[in-house]
Parts: C-alpha cells; structure tokens; sequence
C-alpha cells in the first residue's frame, strides 16, 4: 500500500499571543516540503507517557477536574499558518516615496502616501544616519523608542524592544513606558487598598482555582468573559473550569453590558450594568449590607482602616445622597430590586469574584473607583477566608509545578539580567521616559508635560507618588523627541483617542519613523522607513510555557518551520544589521550563537534540576511534575485572613485600607481619586456619562472589548476567521466591515437593520462598521471590539477599518493616574446613507482604490507601489 507523506516534520510552538512574558497554548506544527501545511493542539504524550507525569485534581460535590493531556489554543492560535502567510506580509524593505531625508519629508502626507521598495543596505544606513543626525543635532534622548506590547510568544527572538539595547550603548533614548493597560483600575486603586501586587490585582493568589472551587457557592464573573480572552495567552482551560464548576453546584453570576460569550453558556444570570457605571452598583450593594447588617463585622473591626468613612459616604452623612439602590439603579441601569437581591445573595452565599482582567469595568474614565470598591465588597465579606477571593480567572491561582522558579514576569532576578537581548524591553529603562498614554501630547503639546508614576507594569506603589517631567533637565539630557523606532506600531487602534497619535505622527516635529514589522498595518502606515521582520515560524527559539494559567507547564525547544518570507529577519538580527552600521555587532550578539543562548536560557530555568540538555534537545520538550505539596499552599490571602498582625498586607497600616492616608496627604485635592473610593460623575477631563449635556448628540456608551478572533492588533487578516458572522460583517459594497453590536430598540429607533453599514462617531472622529443587531446587548449601549484594522479614508477624521480606538477618549484615567481610557465613553450610530457614500468616494478617490481582499483586508501592495510582485 502506498503511503502518503503528510508532513516532512513537526516543531513545536506556543501558539498564545501574549508575547514577551512566556508561552501558552501549545501546538505542533506540521511542515511539508517548506510549508506550514498544518497547526494542531499539542499533544503533551508525543515523547513522554502520561504516567510519567504527576497531575493535579481537584474535587467538588463528587466531580472532578484534571488538566487535559492535549492543549487547548484558541482559534486564531490554530489559524495561524494564515497569519504567517498572509497577503499583508512585509516582503522586503520600505521607504515612504515622499520622504526624503536630504530634502521634503512631507510629514503631512504620512498614513497618505504610499511606498517603494529598497535594499537591506540602503535601509539600515538610511536608519543609521537618521539616527546619528538626530543624536548630533539634538541628543539621543531625541530618539523615542516603542518597543513594548504583546505579541508572538519568542524568547531569544522576544518580539519587542530589542532597538534598546542598541540605542542605549548609543548613549541613551527616550522610554515610551507601556502603561498597565490591562488593569489599570487596580493598578492605581487596589493597589492603594491591599498594598499588594505589582499591577494592583489580589496577590498572593496562590491556589485560590482550588479553594474557590471547594469552597465558593458562587462566583460573581464581573466583567469576565472567559469564553474568548483566556484564549489569547492559555487556551481554553477556563472554559473547562466554568463547565466543571456548573456540574459543581457552583452558582455563576454575569455582570456586563452584554451578554458575552461565557454568559451565553455559562450564566445562571446575566446582569446588563451599563459600562463604567460599576461603582454605583457596588456603592448600592455596601448600603444595603449596612442597613441589613449582613456584612462580617468582626473582619471589618481587625482587618481594615478606613470603614467609618466609606458608611458615612454610603450612606449619605457626607454628601446628603444616600447611596441606594433607586440612587444607583438610575446610574447604573440595573432595576432596584435586581440590584437588592444581587446584593442579599452576595452575603448570604459564600462568593468569590472573577474577572480574567477586568474588561470595562477598570479601563475607562476614573476606573480606579469600581476596583478600590471591588476591594471593599471582598473585605466587608471575609476577603481571604475559604472560597471568597478575586481571581484573574486562571491566569493565577493554578497548582504549582514542581521546580517552576523563574516565570521572567515579576521576577526580581529579571532586573539584574541586563545582559541578554532577550528581556531588553523590560531591562533597559531610561532618565527620560514618556507614558505610552501621553505620547501623543508630548508632541503636540505646547510646554513640558508633568505626570505622577511612570505606570510602569512592575513599579512599587510608591512611583505614584513621584512626579515626572518630559523633557526632564537639560543639564540631564532632557530634549524633545525627534524621532521615532517602534516595533510596535498599532498605537493607533489600542491607544487613547487614535486620530490624535494619527495627527501627532504627521508632526513636522517627528522629522522619522522607523518601522519594523511582520505585517504593513496600522502605525506602519505613518512611518517613513520600515523593516521587514519575521514570525515566530522562521526562526529557532526556546520556549517557556510556564505562564500562570497554562494547565500542564512545560519548555520547548522551538526549531525553526520555514524559512524567513521574503527578505524578512527576526527583531533581533533587523537591530544587529543596523548595530553594524556602528560597529556594534559584537556588543550586541557577545558572540552568541542561538544554540548558547538556549541553554543558557534553561540554566536560568533552573534546567539541571529538570532534564538534561541532552534529553531536552532530543526530545524537544519536557512536561512538569505537579509539586507534590501543592495542595498545601496557603489559598490567597489566607495568612492575612487567619492573623492579620503576622501576616500584614503591603500597605502603610498593613490593613485593608477603605481610606488611604498615603492618598490624601499626597493628593489633597484629587477629587477624581479621594482617599475613599467614590461615585465620580464626571470631571474637568472626563463627561462620557449619559447625564451629561454630550449625551444629548452622542446618547450610546461604547463598550469595546477584547476580540474574540484576534488578539488585540493582531490576527485580523486571517482568512478563516474572518468567516465567523461575528468576526466580520460583509457590507453590500463587499467589504468587511468590524461588527458593531447593538440592540433591536436602538437600531430600529435609527432605521437600522443586520448588515448595514452604519458609521459610530462622535466629536472625535467617524467609525465604519457593519450592524450587528442582536438582544445580547443592553439598550444604551454599543460594542466594537478593539484592535480592528486601521483603513483610514480621511486620516485623523473617518475610519473604514472599524479602528474604533480613533475615536475613544484622549484624557488620561484620572489627573493622578497615566491610565488609559478606551471604555465607557459617548457616540452615536447612524446608518450609512449610499449618497454619504458615493460622496467619500468622490472626495477620497485614493482610500477606496486600496488594493484589499475582504477575505483578509488591505493588501501590501495597496500600499506599496510595485508590491505585487
Ligand atoms: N478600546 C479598547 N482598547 C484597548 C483595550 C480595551 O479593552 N479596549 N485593552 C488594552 C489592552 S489590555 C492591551 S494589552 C492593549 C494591546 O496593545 P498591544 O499589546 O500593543 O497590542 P498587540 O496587538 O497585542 O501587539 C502589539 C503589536 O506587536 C505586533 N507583533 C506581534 N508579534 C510581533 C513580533 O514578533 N515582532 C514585531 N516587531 N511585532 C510583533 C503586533 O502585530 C502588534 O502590532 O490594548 C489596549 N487597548
Ligand atoms: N481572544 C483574546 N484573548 C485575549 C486578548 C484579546 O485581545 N483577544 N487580550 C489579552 C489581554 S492583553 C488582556 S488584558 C485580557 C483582557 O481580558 P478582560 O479584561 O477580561 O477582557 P475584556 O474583553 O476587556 O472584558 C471582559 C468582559 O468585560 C465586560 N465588560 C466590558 N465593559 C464592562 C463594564 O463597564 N462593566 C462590567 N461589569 N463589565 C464590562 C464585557 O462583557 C467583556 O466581555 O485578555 C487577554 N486575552
Ligand atoms: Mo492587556
């Protein structure tokens, strides 16, 4: 019989998207003669036997629960050969055809004007040179790095930010700090009230999947989808967990706009909060814990600061407004009685909350306020005690693998490991840095630019009490920026207010960008000069799935699938060739080969203690063993539940502080953050509520979350998701447009039906979209999914690409607080009448003459002339 060869080899990969934190969802990748013909699940007995590993189990109610011995990526994981081979691919290098270095730059027309293809050569001099002019006629802190975001899981070949390891033996650049954008609201809230965790989520969460699972009776999944987002770092194991815990008994409860995906599956009822409104619904719950008395007194007394206060405000003594709930219930669009009930349950039943981060609820405007209430719900309830925590669903909490020490997240030892260009985008931090949300204001502002805390993702609390300058002194190097390398060119459709950046980067001011990337999307459309760089296929690697959340931890040695596409080479080797323009080949690689920084990378993993190299390089992978005390790990903060005195918290009093001294010595006048966490409605900076005057032209709240088939920026061009009805939807003129959903009441109220293409906007700029009319959203709201690809029809005006972050806030959290908001805010919705149409298409012939493919989006050649080829 003949046989038919479906695969010259397998590699391994961790298929999450994460980036530069480690693996997750892992996969095997079939390659036949140079082609990824297929991406499957791992299978994690390909080399090793089952009982050669020790697992863990949890029980509940006689069910159990085991990790699967295959791994679980999300879609676009198993999608990714599309992504690798995808139409948008940067071939070779690119040169804006209107810029020209010695002559007109034509800032103006960046995100216009198209590009022309240049040799390697002429590209990393080109860059060179920029960058030696710009160090001579300003200084090198005129040269602003972005070199941070997530991204393909790489370890040696990390996706981000190897540019700094260059530019700082050139003397130095500009930081862009990438703010905590996940989790902002507990970043600048909790962390003030449990002292702990370096991004201000409940840490330690030792063990708390187990202790919720055979303690909790309910679980409140506030803002938590854990159908879609477990999926862009881990798969699909939550999933798993929700399922087990329903066979369990344990009740789940939804709060969220809309009924997302884990709540059409998993919800014994879903709550619609209208976005950002949280706080009024958590202020109404502690009234009614107070006037029923059915809050733990005792833990109240011995474990937290502050109480008195948080009543005298609850109940009105300090404003005149008692918060009740017909006082929240107008706020928050939660009816009274749902509102009394959720909050009798919520003390009557043992109850833990999950967010996978938090959605919404902490990234809009003041998004410290529902996160520091959230803090005292869990403290009024025994926080600690069995079964009542906070998780970040499975991304921590999962038994411990034996011998797992360094995760490189949150590590201590990272920061002494300056050495490696491997962690480049965490080590190499500057004197003059700017955070990621007021980029766009450092170029177009007037004056220097003052902020407290750098909202560094690893940074101690007490950087929120610092106040910052860009530009700092003179006397220190302190200038302007000048010029622009990012490797991470999607500010535009994940930052605040994205028409802004779009006219920042047409600055005369910024006199270059430099570019390096995959795809030619988003910001590389504004850049003047971009590098070609490569996928997590075409290069070797060693990967460490060892992220919290990953069900079966393991390391893999990553070979390479494919040869590079194109003219295209990893990050780290597109900075060598431009380190060699100034003789810093050998700084930059120290003589390393990629085989000696693998081994040194599972050294550093504690890799003696493990397996041997020999064995890891046979085999390719290696599983952990489960530890086999880690049933004993003490659950979250069980310590500091049990013995408050001996196991203090992280904050001044070591209690849980409803009221925080540090705040409100240091911020008097902070109105937006006061020391007790409080119903803002709206501020100097911020009126995004539906009281508001704005509400009368912009009466819907936007809600955008994360995507469910692609990872932020990433993955939209994939063909095979694209087909999913809620990935795209196909307006009559053949493209796809990016979903936005909304309620019957309010599209029929508009003359709006399935399919239409409507435009969202409001004094920021105009969306296209495609209709997408369902019940799963509540009335008032609106939801388009961030991280849409950016297909600008008049820049920093009207959108086609359904980039919704163009038109989201541009201040930033609150006065204090470098956060981004990109939640919660006002716009309308009209249908797109055809003369409004034709009219774009008269006025902006060139936009709608892109070369585009609605099964993957804009090609490379509608921006590259010649780029057929
Ligand atoms: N409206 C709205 N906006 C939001 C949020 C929200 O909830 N709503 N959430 C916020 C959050 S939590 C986050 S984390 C941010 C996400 O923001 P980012 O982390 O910045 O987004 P990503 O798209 O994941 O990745 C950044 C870029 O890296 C690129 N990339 C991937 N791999 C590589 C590589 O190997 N090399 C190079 N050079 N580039 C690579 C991607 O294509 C992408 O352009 O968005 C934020 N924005
Ligand atoms: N598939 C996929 N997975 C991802 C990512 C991705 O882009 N795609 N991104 C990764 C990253 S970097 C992060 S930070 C995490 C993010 O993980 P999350 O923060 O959990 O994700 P979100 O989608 O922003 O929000 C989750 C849910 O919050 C609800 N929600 C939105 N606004 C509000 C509100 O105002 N109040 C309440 N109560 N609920 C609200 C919505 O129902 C939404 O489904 O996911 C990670 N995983
Ligand atoms: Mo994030």
């Amino acid at each position: 019989m003949k046989t038919i060869k479906t695969k010259d080899k397998t590699v391994l990969r961790s298929l999450g998207l994460g980036g530069y934190f480690g693996g997750g969802a892992e996969g095997m990748v079939d390659v036949k003669d140079g082609k990824i013909v297929r991406v499957r699940p791992m299978r994690y007995g390909w080399k090793y036997d089952k009982s050669e590993v020790r697992q863990w189990k949890m029980t509940r109610n006689g069910k159990t629960i085991e990790p699967t011995w295959k791994s679980l990526p999300g879609p676009f994981s198993l999608a990714y050969k599309k992504r690798v081979y995808s139409p948008n691919r940067i071939k070779y290098p690119l040169k804006r055809l209107d810029w020209d270095p010695n002559g007109e730059r034509n800032t103006q027309n960046r995100g216009k004007s198209k590009f022309v293809r240049i040799s390697w050569d002429e590209a990393a001099k080109l860059v060179a040179d920029e960058i030696k002019r710009v160090h001579k006629e300003y200084g090198h802190n005129a040269v602003l790095l972005q070199g941070d975001g997530h991204g393909e899981c790489k370890t040696i070949n990390t996706p981000h930010g190897h540019a700094g390891v260059l530019l700082d033996h050139l003397g130095g650049f500009t930081l862009q700090v990438r703010n905590p954008d996940s989790w902002e609201g507990w970043y600048w809230g909790a962390k003030h009230v449990w002292g702990q965790g370096a991004q201000g989520i409940m840490f330690p969460a030792a063990n708390i999947v187990k202790d919720t699972t055979e303690n909790a009776d309910m679980v409140l999944f506030w803002g938590c989808d854990p159908e879609t987002t477990p999926w862009g770092f881990t798969g699909q194991f939550a999933s798993r967990l929700c399922y087990f815990w329903t066979e369990a008994n344990i009740k789940q409860i939804y709060i969220c706009p809309d009924l997302n995906y884990g709540a059409a599956v998993h919800a014994d009822k879903w709550i619609p909060v209208l976005p950002n409104t949280d706080a009024a619904l958590q202020l109404a719950i502690i009234y009614m814990w107070i006037i029923e008395d059915t809050y733990n007194k005792d833990y109240v007394e011995t474990h937290t600061i502050g109480f008195d206060k948080v009543k005298d405000y609850v109940m009105g003594e300090e404003d005149g407004v008692p918060k009740t709930p017909a006082w929240a219930s107008k706020k928050c669009g939660v009816p009274e009685w749902t509102i009394k009930a959720l909050a009798r349950e919520f003390a009557e039943k043992t109850t833990s909350i999950a967010h996978y981060f938090g959605g919404g609820m902490i990234r809009g405007a003041f998004a410290h306020e529902p996160a520091r209430l959230e803090c005292i719900l869990l403290g009024m309830q025994g926080l600690g005690g069995p079964g009542v925590h906070q998780h970040q669903l499975t991304y921590f909490g999962m038994p411990r693998a034996e011998g797992l020490g360094g995760t490189f997240f949150w590590n201590p030892e990272i920061e002494e490991r300056l050495s490696l260009p491997v962690f480049s985008s965490v080590t190499a931090w500057q004197e003059q840095v700017i955070p990621k949300t007021l980029i766009q204001h450092a170029i177009n502002r007037d004056g220097p630019i003052e902020f407290h805390g750098t909202g560094a993702q690893n940074a101690l609390v007490k950087d929120q009490f610092n106040k910052y300058t860009y530009p700092i002194a003179k006397e220190k190097g302190g200038v302007d920026i000048h010029m622009i390398w990012t490797d991470t060119p999607c500010r535009i459709t994940c930052w605040n207010y994205g028409n802004e950046t779009e006219l920042a980067l047409r600055s005369p001011k910024i006199e270059t960008i430099v570019a390096q990337h995959p795809w030619l999307e988003n910001d590389c459309l504004y850049a003047d000069i971009i590098l070609p760089a490569n996928t997590f296929m075409e290069v070797d690697d060693i990967l460490t799935n060892i992220r919290q959340g990953t069900m079966q931890p393991n390391i893999m040695i990553a070979d390479k699938a494919i040869e590079p596409v194109g003219e295209s080479k990893s990050d780290f080797e597109i900075v060598v060739e431009i380190g060699k323009q100034f003789d810093m080949e050998q700084t930059l690689t120290d003589g390393q080969t990629i085989p000696d920084l693998q081994k040194k990378i599972w050294e550093y993993m504690g890799g003696e203690k493990l397996v041997t190299w020999e064995q890891l390089k046979e085999k390719k992978y290696w599983v952990y063993n489960t530890a086999p005390d880690w049933e004993e790990d003490s659950p979250g903060l069980r310590n500091f539940y049990n013995d408050p005195e001996r196991f203090p918290l992280g904050t001044p009093t070591g209690k849980l502080e409803f009221y925080s001294e540090s705040l409100a010595k240091a911020f008097p006048d902070d109105e937006e953050r006061p020391p007790i966490p409080k119903w803002i409605e709206k501020s100097f900076n911020h009126d995004e509520r539906l009281s508001s005057h704005r509400a009368k032209l912009f009466p819907l709240l936007v809600m955008s979350n994360h995507g469910r088939w692609r990872v932020h920026a990433q993955c939209d061009d994939i063909t095979w998701t694209r087909e999913a009805p809620t990935c795209k939807v196909l307006g009559p003129d053949g493209y796809k447009y990016e979903p936005v959903w909304m309620h019957t009441s309010e599209a029929e109220k508009r003359g709006i039906k399935h399919g239409d293409i409507v435009k969202v906007f409001n004094e920021r700029g105009i969306v296209l979209a495609g209709a997408y009319v369902t019940e799963r959203i509540r009335p008032g709201v609106i939801s388009v999914d961030h991280g849409a690809r950016h297909d600008p029809i008049k820049t920093g005006e009207i959108e086609r690409g359904g980039a919704i972050n163009t038109i989201t806030p541009s201040p930033i959290t609150s006065k204090n607080c470098v956060g981004n908001v990109v939640q919660g805010y006002l716009a309308d919705v009209q249908r797109v009448t055809g003369e409004e149409m034709d009219q774009w298409r008269r006025d902006y012939p060139d936009a709608f003459a892109r070369e585009y493919d609605p099964d993957s989006g804009l090609r490379f050649d509608a921006w590259v002339i010649g780029g057929k080829k």
